[in-house]
């Protein structure tokens, strides 16, 4: 039976990740450095995730010669980041993904529990939930975040550490991603996995996946179906994940298109 709903952050739950790159650049900007990453490099550097890991990456790789100074800046860089991000998000009141809100809703009514399990570190998760929802609202039972997992994905790590906090088992949840790693890290952890493509994974395969689509979808706009399996109406609803799920459990499971409303006891 589904019991819960993983939702990965960046990319998934928001658009995030310019404000993340606008971000790095007014720390670099602060502490003098002559960097600027654009769309295509930044594009390029996701394929590392975890910003502090980035942020070495790119130091590894373009500047080899100043590592071991550019090393020990790294922190205040990645401290004085996450404060930018933080007030863009506030300042932009960055909104959630289409259809986001909608399902985590469904699934709250229904009695389902909610996780976010991400690679982004835990301020970023609080300043992007403050923004979008009341403050007394707590969408998420659990939010399994950044340094709290040992290894970011594509290891399991995060998505085991929002199973653990929800005490349900990787058959009885889904999870929602948005990139290449994000996907392998859920299905490393068992985990079904739903891609909503974002703005910088429209090259990332999204293999895995059990479903692929452009968004969640809303009802009036619907969403583009990708791959897998197919929704009625374009929409990612709770009712079609039950029936989904459900039919798993049924000899030759895994349909390829959500059926019709069953009379679900
Ligand atoms: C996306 C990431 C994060 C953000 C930057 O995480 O890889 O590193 O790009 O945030 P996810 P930090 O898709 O798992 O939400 O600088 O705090 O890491
Ligand atoms: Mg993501």
């Amino acid at each position: 039976m589904l019991k819960a709903l993983i939702f990965d952050v960046d990319g998934t739950l928001a658009e995030t990740e310019d404000l993340h790159r606008q971000a790095f650049n007014r720390a670099f900007a602060e502490l003098g450095l002559p960097w600027h990453w654009d769309e295509a490099l930044y594009a390029n550097l996701l394929t590392v995730m975890g910003g502090k890991e980035r942020l070495a990456h790119y130091i590894d790789t373009q500047h080899p010669y100043e590592a071991d100074a550019l090393h020990a800046l790294a922190p205040e860089i990645h401290a004085r980041k996450t404060v930018a991000y933080g007030a863009q998000v506030a300042e932009s009141g960055l909104p959630l993904r289409p259809g986001v809100a909608r399902l985590i809703a469904e699934a709250r009514a229904a009695g389902l529990r909610i996780a976010v399990a991400t690679t982004t570190s835990r301020p970023n998760v609080d300043r992007l939930l403050a923004a979008n929802f009341p403050p007394d609202a707590a969408p998420f039972d659990v939010i399994a975040a950044g340094d709290e997992a040992n290894r970011k994905k594509p290891a399991p790590d995060v998505f085991l550490l929002a199973l653990a906090g929800l005490n349900v088992a990787a058959s009885e949840a889904v999870a929602f991603e948005d990139s290449t790693a994000g996907i392998s890290s859920a299905r490393a952890a068992g985990l079904p996995v739903l891609a909503t493509r974002s703005r910088y994974t429209d090259s990332h395969r999204l293999d895995g996946a059990f479903s692929a689509v452009s968004d969640l979808g809303e009802p009036g706009r619907p969403h583009r179906h990708l791959a897998g399996l197919e929704w009625p109406g374009g929409i990612v609803d709770l009712a079609g994940l039950l029936r989904w799920h459900d039919a798993l459990e049924e000899p030759g499971g895994s349909p390829r298109r959500v059926g019709p409303p069953s009379t679900r006891s």
